[in-house]
């Protein structure tokens, strides 16, 4: 094993989750959960994935990430994003695995199994835009409410380098508006985020510290204005049993092609890029 991989821990142990805690994630639609990783486990983490980082962006989105922030779009200004990276390294695979993450997720649910849709870094870079409002599972072709997104912070991050923002109680509507994360998503959404009243919920988060929603909750995230990236890794997770949805929109065939590749619509989620990270 090599020197670096040997750093990053197994994050085996289990994290203690309250009731109210439970309750409060399920009719909010999020939750912020204090150290998940403790503070060395997280540091190391947070050096692995970003060497990992600094290795395959270049490569990434047909090398959109070498071109100047203020040349790019709203979504490439956002955040360097590289996903499933589980699929091409062992230590992120070991974060992305751990059984002390997907037991909270499954508790969370209130299943007795989760699996992996997949993982993502998500770095905002020092001066990066805003991540515009939007609902994550406007993009995965999955029939199941009962999907939660993980996402750590892997610095310590004030809510000015770019803190996940959640609408309390968003995700009982549904799907509020078929929108991709874009500048018409960011307007649409707001407007309907005054339009019912929602409140707004936002965390100082500290490095190891982990917010949780469910697929349909809205969020968004300010632009990072400090002079340090805002480092992030997060890991969807979807309820074991769920299936594959009809195809609804345009982007559905091109998703279930990266991340459940083989299934069809009615098909359980358990493509080889779908196993059980938690199963009680
Ligand atoms: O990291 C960000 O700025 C956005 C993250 C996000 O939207 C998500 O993890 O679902």
């Amino acid at each position: 094993m090599n020197t670096a991989l040997a750093a990053v821990p197994d994050l085996a142990g289990d994290y203690a989750l309250s009731v109210p805690t439970i309750e409060r994630f399920r009719s909010q639609g999020h939750a912020v959960l204090r150290g998940c990783a403790g503070r060395e486990d997280v540091l190391a983490y947070r050096d692995y994935i970003a060497g990992v980082v600094e290795r395959l962006k270049y490569e990434a989105r047909g090398g959109v990430y070498n071109t100047k922030l203020e040349e790019r779009d709203t979504y490439h200004k956002a955040f360097v994003q590289l996903e499933n990276l589980w699929t091409q390294d062992e230590g992120v695979k070991r974060f992305t695995f751990a059984r002390r993450l997907a037991k909270i997720a499954a508790e969370l649910l209130g299943v007795d199994g989760v699996r992996l849709y997949h993982d993502q870094a998500l770095f905002k870079e020092a001066g990066g835009g805003h991540t515009p409002w939007h609902q994550d599972q406007y993009y995965w072709p999955i029939d199941n409410p009962n999907t939660v997104t993980m996402w750590m912070a892997l610095d310590d991050c004030p809510i000015e380098m770019g803190s996940l923002v959640f609408a309390d109680e968003s995700h009982t509507a549904g799907s509020l508006a078929s929108l991709a994360i874009s500048d018409e998503s960011e307007r649409v959404f707001r407007d309907e985020v005054i339009r019912r009243g929602l409140p707004l919920s936002i965390n100082e988060m500290n490095a190891g510290d982990a917010t949780w929603h469910y697929g349909w909750t809205l969020h968004k995230a300010p632009g990072n204005i400090t002079n340090r990236e805002r480092r992030a890794m997060t890991i969807i997770y979807v309820a074991d049993g769920a299936r594959v949805s009809e195809f609804k929109t345009d982007r559905h065939p091109r998703e279930a092609s990266r991340w459940l590749p083989g299934l069809q619509p009615g098909d359980l989620v358990d493509s080889a890029l779908n196993p059980v990270l938690y199963s009680k």
